[in-house]
């Protein structure tokens, strides 16, 4: 797919002013939100329209014994109160879970986790429904539960799956990558290894929007539409269409506005389908939208990887293996939202941005009486895990051997002239020069004279300590390919059609979905530079399954590498057809026409001042086309791609730890990113921002936690702490432009890369502070607690 002309050239700015390729054009769809004039599920309101609240369970483990709905309907307002009773009538009390487990949508018979879905009351207005909800009356038979990982695959741990057949014990899964025998081996020779234990605590993605539906069957036209907080609309259609029976031409998915997904809207939650299924029943319109504590206790977290890492390594730093073993937290369902041949997602590029030839590594997963869930939060389906253990290791290396962290980076990256390079677990890098990120980091952070500065204090045994932490991280996004990759079967491609109107303008539609990454923006500017035309004639929609093409949606930074190569696509299809046109219209042979990409015009070879633009080409297409050709100016392009793109960045962070207090203060924070060829800077430098500052959440601040009792005590915003501008240091943001060379136009995701590259990086200055007094981890979220307790150890509290 390489255009006649090699498309966009690396670090060329190349918009032409028109708002193409490298340009800041100023977000499009910021108008309506900062004017709010957004349009989220919430604001959307249907005559006639009732409202649904859901009674979930205050007990993590219990049998339902009794549900009395009759107070509840007794309530003036209160239309039905269902239950899995109900639900069983239409085969819809049970789901299916992105990893082919099956969920209750309204539990059945044992509850498996707090907050879980018990029954649901529709009423008229939504005080009505919650007062409703407080009058259902559930007899529980409460069991013992287990919340922790470790203890759930102990002999006498309750049993929580009894509806599996054949299950006896809490084990959700084993998986395992590499080579155990070879890795094996080399730890057996190697002259140094090392090892730490380190968790990857519970987060949730907490986007500001909480998820939310309005079911709205029509029984005169026999179809369904969901307007839903979805990132992923055509693949939630299919489902949808699978589990109710309803055939997929008569189910429409529409997804709004989406105030943050970050993940979390990705899977399919029980609230969705009984917003539909009320509706479906009621024949009307129903809404549910979730409070912010209902989002935290019973939709997708993140993360909850407990995971031993190894390195062995040479004397001077080379490192010969990595070894990982993981225990994963699964909670009730096996309901992680990844491509489903990966079931520890994209776990395996453990080895990072490494020339390591050995590796090995497990994983055993296991049901708790928690949530289900486990990928979302800006992660690329696992690669943060990935990316913590190895950037967390090699610091525990450099430690261990007292070499200088970037040094020892240095000396073991895969090199420029190795790409495409396979890792030990199979995995084909596309492109990258680690080298080059680093040392621009390192100027950036005035790394040698912090270094002198951290060493003046430890001699001085100044009051506040000084700690430098490196991450030279590798990303994969973009899945597919749909030959590895696929949602539920169904595989991972993704789409764009473009159809230029006759007055030259263009309305272009994408199987992603936004929920704030800027779409309505980058991609006009990839239409706008690869047809010449100006960013504000293209007009990006996405979200309606009834209109748009298919696509698997935009999680894992797929949008850009899958959907953005489909508009490039597509959009020289278009220039393809509009080439006869201009042929025709400069009246000269098509072979004699050739595309400028400065002038984003056609030309007569030869000629130069014989040219016509893609608005001036529409117009032939409708009013005066050549003979022989159709009509109009259109095309459609389904991408799927010949591989992951592999982005990259050396993040450096320094932090100020006080004694007295354990509190971390951050000095200085530089990130150095490179996603291949740019679409928009700025948009890239709020994702990156944005995603930092998440970053810094993970390493500071949250944690979804419980006690013994199952009950969740960081489930709402006064417990699961998440940064604000208070928390939030100067950025300094730097890029280098290593283009994807499979990529029609180079570029790779980006949108992930700050929130998995930075919690290392944090994590590794906090250490580094209180290496010389042989610390090694510290684990997150390091409160000033959790970082005194480590100052204590050292013998360095004051
Ligand atoms: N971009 C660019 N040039 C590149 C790469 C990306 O200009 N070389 C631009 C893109 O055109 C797009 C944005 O950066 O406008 C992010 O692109 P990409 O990296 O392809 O990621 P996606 O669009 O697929 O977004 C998903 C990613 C994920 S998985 C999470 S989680 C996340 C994130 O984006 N959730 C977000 N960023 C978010 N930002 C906001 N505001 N809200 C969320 O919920
Ligand atoms: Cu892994 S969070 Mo994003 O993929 O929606």
């Amino acid at each position: 797919a390489e255009a006649e002309d090699g498309g966009p050239q690396p670090e060329k700015h190349c918009g032409h002013g028109r708002g193409g390729m490298g340009e800041e054009v100023k977000r499009k769809e910021d108008q309506r939100f900062i004017t709010g004039r957004g349009n989220y599920v919430d604001d959307i309101k249907k005559p006639g329209m009732l409202h649904c609240e859901i009674v979930r369970s205050p007990h993590a483990h219990a049998r339902i014994e009794n549900i009395d709905k009759s107070r509840a309907l007794d309530v003036d307002g209160v239309v039905a109160v269902l239950t899995a009773e109900d639900l069983l009538e239409y085969d819809l009390a049970t789901m299916p879970t992105l990893m082919d487990d099956t969920q209750d949508v309204l539990v059945n018979d044992k509850v498996k986790f707090q907050s879980q879905e018990v029954a649901a009351v529709i009423a008229t207005d939504r005080y009505t429904a919650k007062d409703g909800a407080e009058k259902v009356v559930v007899d529980y038979d409460v069991l013992d539960p287990v919340v922790d990982a470790e203890k759930a695959l102990e002999d006498d741990a309750p049993l929580i799956r009894d509806d599996i057949e054949g299950q006896e014990d809490n084990h959700c899964l084993d998986w395992e990558t590499g080579d155990e025998e070879a890795t094996a081996r080399v730890f057996d020779d190697a002259p140094v290894t090392v090892k730490e234990q380190m968790l990857y605590q519970r987060l949730h993605p907490a986007p500001i929007e909480t998820c939310g539906a309005v079911g709205d069957f029509d029984p005169g036209k026999d179809k369904l539409t969901v307007h839903m907080t979805s990132q992923a609309p055509h693949i939630h259609r299919t489902l949808f269409s699978q589990v109710s029976g309803i055939p997929e031409h008569k189910v429409r998915i529409v997804s709004p506005d989406v105030g943050g997904g970050f993940g979390n809207k990705v899977p399919i939650y029980p609230g969705y389908v009984v917003a539909a299924a009320a509706s479906y029943v009621l024949e009307q319109p129903v809404k549910w939208v979730e409070e912010r504590s209902e989002n935290i206790q019973s939709t997708g977290f993140a993360r909850d990887y407990d995971m031993q890492g190894e390195l062995a390594a040479t004397e001077d730093g080379e490192i010969l293996a990595v070894r990982t073993d993981v225990l994963a937290d699964h909670g009730a369902y096996n309901a992680v939202a990844q491509p489903s041949k990966f079931p520890a997602g994209f776990f395996n590029i453990f080895t990072g941005s490494y020339d390591v030839d050995t590796a090995y590594g497990t994983l055993t997963a296991a049901y708790t009486n928690t949530a289900p869930g486990g990928v979302a939060y800006r992660c690329s389906f696992r690669v943060t895990e990935a990316v913590y253990l190895i950037e967390r290791m090699v610091k525990v290396l450099a430690d261990e051997l007292e070499m200088d962290p970037a040094e020892i980076r240095r000396k073991n990256f895969i090199q420029p002239d190795q790409f495409p390079y396979e890792s030990p677990t199979g995995w084909n890098y596309d492109s990258g020069d680690y080298e080059k990120a680093l040392d621009l980091a390192l100027e950036m952070a005035d790394y040698d004279d912090y270094r002198e500065e951290q060493q003046r204090r430890i001699e001085e045994d100044a009051d506040k300590l000084l700690g430098i932490g490196i991450s030279s991280f590798t990303e994969v996004v973009g899945a597919g390919p749909g030959k590895t990759c696929d949602i539920a079967g169904v595989e991972m491609f993704d789409s764009a059609e473009i159809r230029v109107h006759p007055t030259g303008n263009a309305t272009v539609r994408v199987g992603v979905q936004t929920q704030g990454q800027g779409h309505e923006t980058t991609f006009a500017q990839i239409v706008a530079e690869e047809l010449g035309m100006d960013v504000d004639d293209i007009t990006v929609e996405h979200g309606d399954t009834d209109t748009d093409p298919y696509g698997l949606g935009t999680y894992g930074s797929r949008s850009t590498p899958v959907a953005g190569a489909a508009a490039a696509v597509a959009s020289r299809k278009v220039r393809e057809k509009a080439k006869a046109i201009a042929a025709n219209e400069l009246e000269a042979a098509e072979a004699d026409i050739t595309w400028d990409r400065e002038s984003g015009e056609f030309h007569v070879a030869g000629a130069p001042d014989r040219s016509i633009s893609i608005t001036e080409i529409a117009a032939g297409a409708y009013m005066n086309k050549p003979a022989g050709e159709d009509p109009g100016l259109e095309a459609v392009n389904y991408y799927d791609p010949p591989e992951m793109t592999y982005p990259f960045g050396s993040y450096i962070v320094i932090v100020e730890i006080d004694r007295e207090t354990g509190e971390v203060e951050f000095e200085k924070f530089v990130a150095v990113d490179d996603c291949g060829n740019r679409i928009n800077p700025m948009i890239i430098e709020g994702q990156i921002h944005g995603g930092l500052a998440q970053g810094i959440g993970t390493a500071m601040m949250e944690h979804v936690t419980f006690d013994d009792n199952g009950n969740v005590t960081g489930g709402d915003f006064m417990n699961y702490l998440l940064p604000t501008s208070m928390e939030i240091p100067e950025f300094e943001t730097g890029h280098t432009v290593t283009p994807s060379p499979h990529h029609p136009i180079g570029a790779k995701g980006v949108g992930e890369s700050p929130t998995v590259g930075s919690p290392p990086a944090i994590v590794n200055a906090v250490v580094d502070a209180m290496a010389h007094g042989g610390i090694s981890h510290v684990e997150m979220p390091m409160t000033p607690d959790v970082v005194w307790e480590k100052l204590d150890e050292a013998g360095l509290a004051m």
